[in-house]
């Protein structure tokens, strides 16, 4: 039973969308019976269009109200719902569609390139327009208004399909049952304290398993969800909880800095609402972590993935003695250095071809290719195995190396790759992003630090300028793309 129903009478607020401008002060924020109106009149209309239970659907789009409703609606009709990123190029968009068996797409904003692969997705699209009057009519109407449901609510078959990139080729689609994320659910929000008092800020999109983890987490404490204003860090400071992965965070303490210098309301920010902060997503620097503090800000480290339904294991840093979880329900073992995992939040496995693949082997684990350590109930992640590579007999893993060099106070971010090489094998290579312009000054200044700090053989031998639209736009380093640059320069 969906507890968020339960208040389906009380006018709780749940769902505010914050101002799109600094001087405009009128949130649209709607109650529980609004949202569940649109739910229900909006998987109206898709079955009214055709689509079925178990049939596949793709939204395609950033974060946004029709959007979140539309994935709503679709499962609410047993529909096996895929989100995707609105930023890949429309042939691999229409492979997306047409390997995942996708029979409708819709999309807010309109996809004139996709529209015309439509023959080779065999998918179909879906005006919107139909779709995008029901929301503004029923968010501007009177909601007491009685609306009758026509077609039934299937949430139990429903499907949701979240595309992970594997270390080559096309992302693979983890497929969820609702459960997953409702297991999800109940492990982060008992850690978070996040009850029906609480607010998340939808920060992260919901084509990854982070974005819908938190609309699960809304759910389950029937809280309230607040989608960003244009300022996004600006919203951050109005919710009481927010998911960030590390270079967002980074990225915030920069803001909170600029802004104290600009005007003295800094403190307002400090004042915030922020009660917890989840990261996750990428190594966390414990020195970003103790920045975070200092500003006030609780910081929450998980680790996660999407074929768990994300965070698996968490650590609140904040405290004198960091309090580290795994989550209710979930095993952790380390096998040759490799993390297996297994229970609650696990997905029924990667599609393929019309079937669902599992992922568990022989044993009934889930080998993730981290390499981990496990010690008196602490996890450290070291790295992905896939990164590791070899340098004249040596085993390199290139996280250890840029935990290093991120250390260094002129270095934003750094990346380290390998280098094919004649004697070794292959060596480390550095693309770094320093704060200030790259100079071979400054590579000269990190080459003198790190002589102490890192064994000879995992000294990059070359440093590069780090192109910026690899790095930390993304939520993940896009290592496959910077090793193509390396090799042109190669
Ligand atoms: C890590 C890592 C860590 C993942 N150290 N490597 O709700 C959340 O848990 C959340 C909150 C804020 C930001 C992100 C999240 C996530 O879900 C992230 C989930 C995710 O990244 N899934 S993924 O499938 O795209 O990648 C998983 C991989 O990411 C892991 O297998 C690790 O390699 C890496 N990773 N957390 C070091 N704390």
């Amino acid at each position: 039973a969906n507890k968020a129903s339960q208040e389906l009478d009380s006018d709780l607020l749940l769902l505010s969308l914050l101002p799109k401008t600094a001087t405009d002060t009128t949130a649209l924020e709607l109650s529980w019976q609004q949202v569940f109106a649109l739910i229900d009149c909006l998987a109206d209309e898709l079955a009214a269009q055709g689509v079925s239970c178990q049939q596949g659907l793709a939204l395609i789009g950033k974060n946004s109200l029709p959007q979140l409703l539309l994935y709503l609606a679709g499962l609410s009709l047993g529909v096996r719902v895929m989100v995707i990123n609105p930023q890949f190029p429309a042939e691999k968009i229409a492979r997306i569609l047409s390997q995942n068996q996708l029979d409708f797409y819709c999309s807010t904003t309109p996809l004139p390139e996709l529209e015309a692969l439509a023959d080779k997705t065999q998918s179909r699209y879906l005006s919107n327009e139909g779709l995008a009057s029901a929301v503004s009519e029923l968010v501007s109407a009177e909601y007491d208004k009685n609306y009758q449901r026509v077609t039934p609510r299937l949430w139990q078959q429903a499907l949701t399909m979240t595309l992970t990139s594997g270390s080559s080729g096309d992302p693979k689609a983890v497929v969820h049952d609702i459960v997953a994320h409702w297991q999800n659910a109940l492990g982060v929000n008992e850690f978070l304290a996040f009850d029906s008092s609480k607010s998340w800020l939808l920060s992260l999109p919901l084509y990854h398993v982070s974005g819908q983890g938190i609309v699960w987490r809304w759910l389950n404490a029937a809280a309230e969800l607040h989608f960003s204003g244009i300022d996004f860090y600006r919203s951050i400071g109005r919710a009481t909880h927010v998911s960030l992965v590390p270079t967002q965070l980074q990225r915030y303490l920069a803001y909170l800095e600029q802004a104290s210098k600009i005007q003295k309301s800094a403190v307002d920010h400090r004042l915030a609402a922020t009660e917890a902060v989840l990261l996750g997503g990428a190594p966390i620097d414990p020195m970003l972590c103790a920045q975070a503090q200092a500003e006030g800000l609780n910081t929450f480290s998980g680790y996660g993935m999407t074929e768990m339904a994300s965070t698996v294991f968490v650590c609140q840093n904040d405290l004198e003695q960091p309090q580290m979880r795994l989550l209710r329900g979930r095993e952790l073992c380390i096998r040759e250095q490799e993390i297996w995992l297994r229970g609650a939040g696990l997905a029924q496995g990667y599609w393929r071809d019309g079937t669902v693949e599992p992922l568990l082997n022989a044993e009934g684990w889930y080998q993730t290719k981290d390499r981990g350590l496990w010690h008196n109930g602490n996890l450290t992640v070291l790295g992905r195995l896939d990164h590791q590579f070899i340098s004249g007999g040596e085993n390199i893993q290139p996280e250890e190396i840029e935990q290093i060099l991120q250390q260094y106070s002129e270095i934003e971010q750094a990346v380290v790759l390998p280098w094919a090489d004649a004697e070794f094998g292959y060596r480390p290579v550095a693309m770094v992003k320093f704060k200030q312009p790259f100079s071979v000054q400054l590579v000269g200044e990190v080459r003198l630090w790190l002589q102490d700090k890192l064994e000879r053989f995992k000294q990059p031998i070359a440093y590069y300028p780090l192109p910026s639209e690899t790095g930390s736009q993304q939520m993940k380093v896009a290592r496959g793309s910077l090793l193509q640059v390396l090799q042109q320069l190669q």
